[in-house]
């Protein structure tokens, strides 16, 4: 979805770029990590996700689904990562014209299974939110899916769904590794573009979870080759603590320990077939 009509009319009169994101967000990592490429300067409006800040009327009068990012340029309102970094890059440039509208699409698809993984093998690390605190979530915000998925995972995922979303993730990290096989040093080819933008916060985002990229080496060594670029540091690692990191790699051990990291899923277990 390209440039919608804002709820709140007075984002119609705000000049410059603005952002509306969230520290661990994949799809801020995205957005962040293009504005550092364009180089473009932004006013930062953080979303606290953990206080539930995007339930607010509010915030869902800037973001029709009460989700992160949503951006605004010189009055202008996008919501949907992948068409913000888009409209960042602009029709013309480079990173726009090497990109793969096929990976692009992926990724945006991809967004679910992360969504849903990452809330089973990383943020169940924390504590449940108080019951009084999830009733107020379920009040105040308006996108069904998100208080279902709310409410799924309060109750626990269901085993199946967890491996099929690690099945779609592992036939979209194969895609890219056999691309990435014919020896390119980029997802699209032999320029930086906009499906290395989409695609690095997902690997950053499984490496955290114990994800095996053995299984897809050029891959790693891609995913390498962007952690070196200077926006990796800057639009990723530098908005995630050393706590919540250190917390995520403790839980992932854990689980590892237990048997329970998402390595166990039948659709990873080593030996597997698929
Ligand atoms: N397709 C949307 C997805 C946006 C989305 O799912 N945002 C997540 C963070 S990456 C969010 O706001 N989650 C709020 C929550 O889980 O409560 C995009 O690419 O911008």
């Amino acid at each position: 979805m390209p440039e919608i009509e804002p709820g709140d009319v007075t984002l119609k009169s705000l000049s410059g770029v603005h952002l509306w994101h969230a520290p661990m967000s994949s799809c801020s990592q995205r957005v962040r990590i293009a504005l550092a490429k364009t180089g473009r300067d932004y006013v930062s409006h953080l979303v606290n996700l953990e206080q539930d800040e995007h339930a607010t009327e509010a915030y869902q009068a800037i973001h029709p689904k009460g989700l992160v990012p949503a951006l605004v340029d010189d009055g202008h309102l996008f919501i949907e990562s992948i068409d913000i970094i888009a409209h960042l890059a602009g029709e013309n440039s480079e990173m726009t014209a090497a990109a793969s509208p096929r990976l692009l699409e992926m990724a945006d698809a991809a967004q679910t299974d992360l969504k849903l993984l990452t809330f089973e093998y990383l943020f169940r690390s924390g504590p449940p939110p108080a019951p009084e605190k999830a009733a107020a979530f379920q009040q105040a915000h308006h996108n069904d899916w998100l208080t279902a998925f709310r409410r799924d995972f309060a109750a626990g995922f269901d085993p199946d769904r967890l491996d099929a979303a690690a099945a779609r993730t592992l036939d979209g990290f194969r895609t890219l590794d056999a691309l990435l096989a014919d020896g390119r040093r980029w997802l699209s080819g032999a320029t930086f573009s906009l499906s290395d933008v989409a695609w690095m916060p997902n690997v950053h985002r499984f490496r955290l979870m114990g994800w095996p990229f053995e299984r897809t080496p050029h891959l790693m060594r891609w995913f390498d080759r962007v952690a070196a670029r200077p926006s990796y540091r800057s639009a990723l690692v530098d908005w995630q603590s050393e706590d919540t990191a250190s917390d995520f790699a403790a839980y992932t051990a854990k689980r590892h320990s237990e048997g329970t990291d998402i390595r166990s899923l039948p659709a990873l277990k080593a030996g597997s077939d698929r």
